[in-house]
């Protein structure tokens, strides 16, 4: 067979096991995996790792925030950012805004994107608008072309649902087979202690951190658990930040509903201290905002058992303007909500995970890439190694040791500043390319490609009723969704 590529002599892993062996490329894909497999071009990876690229399920780019802030990353700076971190597939938020048509939405991410992106990359949407128009027509229509999930918030002023309106997304994405993805934080809760605070005074970064409380993230949860089981709906709780949130997932899981759970690195590698240093705690500030040890360790163990499905960044990158619009008079309720952490994502796992002895390198694979794939439509095309698959790779150095000073995205901080990791993506490959080679970039502009994406396990509905809507269906008038 006439290889392109042999990545030769490394050690493999995916997320079932780890061995070694050569790894053959042809064109895009990957063609052979054996051993003295020889092609027109070698990378010797002898003491090397050779993983399958990161793929980040939650990042936000070239995306307005709700109250009107564009992130500092395109999808060039945050997709090269991506791709020194060892990641190969994004799949960020196409926001709606209430007032904004879906289809119009859509259209001008694809065409963002189109243009910069230098990994692939897929979509999901955020609804803040599911009136008539976009739940019968505008939705679907986002679904069919390979838009398969959808981010809902039950806080934010100008994004949030309610009850109601979130049963109707839910049906919707059962009906067309789409995940419904929730930012689970309790509104009234927030925004109360939120004007108590402010009205005492109390502007500082930290009081973010204060109003965000834990109960507000676990009531939410159990409430939008509730909702998905009326509906027999999948549900993804994204960015979660605590014990008691993590209890509530785990109960439902364990009463067999489908509910999945995502952490970041804030969560694990952050806490409320980081914010709590003035003003310059706004760049730490994201929502749910980091807590302490306990917290901490209560998603590393989320992450172990399972009930933590997926590790993602939730990069949210925002400079100082964003940050501090008004200057020293901002208040934490102005300050865009948010972290950087597309780069940093996979060696700070590496490094506190795999390196620190709390995850297998098979679980890395797992939470970073494998799931990401599984739980999203993309596998196994992408988030394994396997023939066939794409070859999107990333070949790490487990002894290379660095401190951190400054990431390629734009947001001219990162909160992981100082730190030293150890565990490095030194070259990075994208379907067969080279992208990143020893800290060059030799990808160009625009040569990521959106991936639509199919239908997944994880979307499918359990076929489970609540006794209420079994017995609408007993006497024939069932409910239609
Ligand atoms: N939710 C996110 O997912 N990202 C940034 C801010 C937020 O509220
Ligand atoms: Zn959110
Ligand atoms: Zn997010």
């Amino acid at each position: 067979m006439a290889l392109d590529l042999v990545i030769r002599g490394g050690t493999l892993a995916t997320a079932q096991k780890t061995y070694r062996a050569d790894l053959g490329i042809e064109g895009e894909r990957i063609a052979a995996i054996g051993h003295d497999l020889s092609a027109r071009r070698t990378i010797d990876a002898s003491g090397k790792l050779v993983l399958p690229g990161g793929i980040d399920s939650h990042c936000h780019i070239e995306q307005l925030s709700s109250m009107g802030v564009m992130t500092a990353d395109d999808f060039y700076s945050a997709t090269v950012s991506a791709a020194y971190g060892g990641t190969t597939t994004v799949i960020p938020f196409c926001a709606q805004h209430r007032a904004d048509d879906l289809r119009k939405v859509l259209a001008d991410y694809h065409e963002r994107a189109r243009t910069k992106a230098v990994i692939d990359y897929g979509f999901h949407l955020i609804i803040a608008n599911p009136d008539e128009p976009t739940l019968r027509e505008h939705l679907p229509e986002a679904i069919g072309s390979g838009v398969r999930s959808f981010k809902i918030f039950m806080t934010y002023e100008r994004t949030r649902l309610t009850d109601e309106q979130i049963l109707d997304v839910m049906a919707a994405a059962r009906r067309h087979g789409a995940l419904v993805m929730v930012h689970a934080e309790n509104h009234g809760m927030i925004s109360w202690l939120a004007g108590r605070m402010v009205k005492q005074g109390n502007t500082l970064p930290r009081y973010h951190a204060i109003c965000h409380t834990r109960g507000a993230e676990a009531e939410a949860i159990q409430r939008v658990v509730a909702l998905a089981e009326l509906v027999d709906c999948p549900i993804l709780i994204v960015h979660v930040s605590t014990a008691e949130g993590i209890d509530a997932i785990r109960e439902a899981r364990a009463r067999g509903l489908k509910v999945l759970g995502e952490t970041c690195p804030q969560y694990l590698f952050l806490t409320a201290k980081d914010i709590d240093i003035g003003l310059e705690g706004a760049l730490f500030c994201c929502s749910p905002p980091p807590r302490d040890e306990a917290a901490q360790e209560a998603c590393w163990r989320g992450l172990k058992d399972g009930t933590l499905h997926v590790y993602s960044s939730d990069h949210a990158p925002y400079g100082r303007e964003g940050k501090l619009p008004k200057g020293e008079s901002t208040t934490f309720r102005e300050m865009a909500n948010g972290v950087p952490g597309l780069e940093l994502r996979l060696p700070l796992l590496y490094t506190y995970g795999v390196g620190a002895g709390r995850i297998t390198l098979e679980e890395f694979v797992n939470l970073t890439a494998t799931r990401h794939a599984q739980t999203y439509g993309l596998y196994p095309r992408k988030g394994t190694i396997a023939v066939g698959s794409d070859a999107d790779l990333a070949i790490w150095d487990p002894e290379k040791s660095v401190v951190i000073e400054q990431t390629h995205d734009r947001t001219g901080y990162t909160p992981y500043r100082g730190r030293r990791l150890k565990g490095w993506p030194l070259t990075v490959l994208s379907r067969g390319e080279v992208i990143v080679q020893e800290g060059k970039l030799g990808a160009e502009r625009g040569r990521g490609r959106f991936l639509a994406r199919e239908p997944s396990q994880s979307l499918r509905p359990l076929g489970r009723e609540v006794p209420e809507i079994a017995q609408l269906k007993a006497w024939k008038t069932p409910l239609e969704l």
